[in-house]
């Protein structure tokens, strides 16, 4: 075959990958709109977020999550503001019931952008305002029994208002991948019975894209058991990780206390399936542990069933099955959670090492 054309077919390929390898942002004449600053502070109404309330500190750690990215970009949040508007030069965040700014969603993010020539391309983000619904149903209890993907009455404000605070760091919805632009509610992390809302690594990768990895350190791997679904118009929808026989037919199950549990039985070869995450700076191997635990807390101190390694560049998330024998001393009629623990010697000096372990519950047969 002709030498040039290998070479230009190969070219061709990695401007593919780049595209696919990507979250989602806006262009002007083929340049990233974003803001000019690295620092941006969020101004929160001093009506919706009084400060000391619970809906307060559950921005502030919105805002944290999402300043748990690997790029030289961070939010500030700047508390009682007493004025708030669209389009008034000032980026804020207050609830709203005006259907005008909301039309029916539970949150918005309005962005005021500019791209434009004059001797030049001019482009980027002047102001975005992100406002809440007040007739949805928020929560920001992260106890799995408050939350809808643990069967629970309430929609997380954490993940809703990180999808927000993505936006508003430029980001547009996505809907290939499991990602915290696509369906927000169960782009979440569990171990034990709380939760945790994050950024994600697809959503981690796109702020790099925009604005250029950090020049400090930010390292972070993680393990989830929520996993890409399908397509909702251009939002990802996403489903909870299962549990397989050998021959990777899922296993019977059912749904208990929120969260479905898979029958297993005594000596069966089963797969686990959990989503790991690169939400870091650095390409990394990582080394991984599977356990059996009687409760939903997987730590490096429960039953060890089961070693590997992970290779996780910050890309898309990973979605993956490990086979592992269910040992035959467990007791039948009884609960177990099979989980894992990324990161498990902690070789990896993480910025976040709580988001490193999660779960599959499993009777015994
Ligand atoms: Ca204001
Ligand atoms: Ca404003
Ligand atoms: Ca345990
Ligand atoms: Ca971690
Ligand atoms: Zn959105």
């Amino acid at each position: 075959m002709n030498r040039n054309f290998l070479v230009i077919t190969a070219l061709f390929i990695s401007l593919i990958t780049l595209e696919v390898n990507a979250a989602k942002w806006r262009e002007c004449n083929g340049n990233k709109i974003k803001w000019g600053s690295n620092t941006v502070t969020m101004h929160a109404s001093n009506v919706s977020f009084v400060p000391g309330s619970s809906f307060t500190s559950s921005l502030q750690t919105s805002i944290n999550r999402v300043n748990d990215n690997p790029s030289k970009f961070n939010f500030s949040l700047a508390l009682g503001d007493s004025s708030v508007g669209r389009n008034n030069n000032q980026n804020e965040i207050w609830f709203s019931n005006n259907p005008d700014i909301l039309d029916g969603a539970p949150a918005i993010a309005l962005s005021w952008r500019h791209c434009y020539w004059l001797f030049g391309w001019h482009y980027g983000i002047d102001e975005v305002d992100v406002v809440f619904n007040v007739a949805t149903n928020y929560t920001t209890s992260m106890a799995k029994t408050s939350l809808w993907p643990f069967g629970g009455p309430a929609r997380p404000f954490q993940t809703t208002a990180i999808h927000e605070f993505g936006h508003a760091l430029g980001l547009k919805h996505e809907n290939r991948w499991y990602n915290i632009m696509g369906q927000d509610w169960d782009h979440i992390h569990v171990n034990g019975n709380t939760a945790r809302s994050y950024l994600g690594e697809d959503a981690a990768d796109g702020s790099v894209h925009l604005y250029g990895a950090t020049t400090g350190t930010m390292e972070d791997v993680s393990l989830t058991n929520f996993k890409y679904q399908g397509t909702s118009g251009e939002y990802s929808t996403h489903q909870p990780t299962r549990m397989y026989n050998s021959s990777d037919a899922v296993l019977s199950s059912f749904i208990d206390e929120g969260e479905r549990r898979y029958r297993a039985s005594k000596n069966q070869t089963v797969k686990l399936e959990l989503t790991a995450e690169n939400n870091g700076k650095s390409y990394q191997e990582v080394k991984i542990a599977y356990y059996i635990s009687s409760n939903s807390t997987i730590t490096t101190l429960d039953r060890l069933i089961g070693t590997g390694n992970l290779t996780l560049g910050r890309n898309q998330p990973y979605t993956f099955k490990r086979t592992l024998v269910i040992p035959g001393d467990l007791t039948s009629g009884n609960d177990y959670w099979v989980g894992a623990v990324i990161d498990y010697d902690n070789a990896l000096g993480e910025t976040v090492s709580s988001n490193n372990a999660t779960y599959i519950p499993i009777r015994i047969n």
